[in-house]
Formats: C-alpha cells, structure tokens, sequence
C-alpha cells in the first residue's frame, strides 16, 4: 500500500495524542505495579490471605479486559487516521437508523452479558460462601476473634483473654500491633471513635471501613508467618500517613505462648478507673 505524504501528515498528528494516551497508561499501570514492601518484586503486595487469590483473579480478569479494549480502541484510532489522512468528511450518522442500534444494542448487550455477568456472578459467590460468611469462620473453635478500635492517628487492639468476654481484666490490648496465629480464622470487628478510618490489610486482601457508631466486620486465614503492613485506607486527618500498625503472623504455638503472657501483662496493668482504657464492646453477632 502506498500512502500519500498528506496521509503521513494526519497519521503523524494522530500520533502525538497516541503516545501521550500510551504513556500515561504505562504510568498509571507502573504505578499500580509499584512495589509496596520489599522482596515483593513487581507485582501486588504478597498474597498471605488463604483466600487472596479470590481477589487477585478479579484484579487480573479486570485488567486483561482493560488492556484488550484500550489496545483495540487505540489501533482503531491510529488506523483510521493513517487510512483517512487529513483532508476528509467524515461520514456518519446520529445512530438513529434501524443498523445502528442493532449494533450498539448488540455490542454493549454482549459486553454486559460476557464481562459483567462472569465478575458478578464470581463476586457475589465468593462474597457469600467466603467473605460474609462470618457464621463459618466463627464455628471453628479455634478461631480468634479481635476488636479493633481506629483513632488519630492509631489502631487499638482488644483480644477477649481465657474467659472468652471482652472488656474484663485479662483482655490482651495492645497499641499498632496485632498478632495472629497462621492457619486460623480470624474475626474482627471494628469502630472508630473519632472520624472515619480504614482498616487495611492488603498482604490479607481485605479490608473495612472503621465508623464512628458503627461496628463493622471481616474475616481471613493467614496462610503464612511473618511480618506485614497494617495501613489506614481512609484520609482521616493532617498525620493519615503515620497510621500504621504491624501485623505478625506466627505459629499456633508461638501465638498460645504470646497470648498467655500479654494477657496476664494486660491483667496487671487494669486500673479500673481508666476508663479511657475500657474501649472495648460485647462481640456481636452480625
Ligand atoms: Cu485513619
């Protein structure tokens, strides 16, 4: 095919805004890639949630989809601008006719149909056999329930202690660190007590809003040791940033061990005056 220097001309005007569109797709894409801790590589943050990979196919399917219609749509446009060059009346009507609609009918209909359904149908699926399925992992009889309170700038945690009640005298409670033991469900349920928070572990790809009156709650199974980030997923304030915390994820050993000295620790501190202290609520079944 021989194309006209007038042709070049349009394609070469095209390309400018194509390039531009690449680059920030690139950014946006090398953004999102960006590694968040190290020894990650470049990729989401590690997956240590038993059910994390629930999330990252749908992260996945969305960004196949993405990528396929934006290199589509691109090349469309490039292609058209080379084949039209710079001199030509557009030809087009204002979808009225019978053609048009069948066509935008059909196309959109197919996208919802193929696309959405699939994601939406797999979403409320996980959502209702995993994700609010709290009656499932609260049966377990070792699973460990926590409470969690959000304030600027930190999180409080609240584990009920050997009688099994919270906010009694042998309550664990610690500050910015939160210690589990692996292959256990985990139960929490969280509040704020000044402004709206975000409770956020990415390595558990999960996380919940922390609502002043408001006592929400999310479940997981770590399926590894080690150590991961806690962060704040909510602009709550000048220091949002240093909301930071510490997830530590140990054997079921080393976590009974734990337990048991931080709760008699937290029993000889109790000063039943304190009442600033006494943060924590009856569990409640949601
Ligand atoms: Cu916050």
């Amino acid at each position: 095919m021989k194309i006209s220097p007038r042709k070049w001309l349009g394609a070469r005007r095209a390309l400018l805004p194509a390039l531009a569109g690449f680059a920030v797709a690139l950014t946006t894409a090398g953004l999102s890639l960006a590694k968040p801790q190290p020894g990650t590589g470049i990729s989401l943050p590690v997956d240590a949630s038993a059910d994390g990979h629930r999330i990252d196919w749908l992260i996945g399917v969305t960004n196949a989809i993405t990528a396929v219609l934006f290199v589509a749509m691109t090349a469309w446009i490039f292609i058209a601008a080379i084949k039209h060059g710079e001199k030509h009346t557009a030809k087009y009507d204002h979808g009225t006719s019978k053609r048009s609609m069948f066509i935008a009918l059909g196309m959109a209909g197919s996208v919802f149909v193929v696309v959405d359904g699939n994601l939406f149908v797999n979403s409320t699926m996980d959502l209702e056999t995993v994700y609010h399925n709290f009656k499932e992992a609260e049966k377990d009889p070792n699973s460990v329930l926590i409470e969690v309170n959000g304030h600027q700038w930190a999180w409080d945690f609240r584990y009920a202690g050997p009688d099994g009640k919270f906010n009694t005298k042998d309550d664990i409670v610690r500050l910015n660190d939160m210690r589990i033991p692996v292959d256990t469900p985990i139960v929490i349920e969280v509040a704020s007590t000044d402004v709206i928070h975000s409770f956020n572990l990415p390595n558990m790809r999960t996380k919940v809003d922390a609502v002043p009156g408001q006592i929400n709650k999310i479940w997981f199974k770590a399926k590894m040791t080690g150590e991961f980030d806690i962060g704040c997923a909510q602009h709550c304030g000048t220091n949002h940033y240093k909301m930071k915390a510490l997830l530590t994820v140990l054997s079921k050993e080393e976590y009974a061990k734990w337990a048991k000295e931080t709760s008699a620790i937290s029993e000889r501190a109790y000063d039943e005056k304190d009442e600033s202290a006494h943060w924590g609520w009856d569990w409640k079944d949601i």
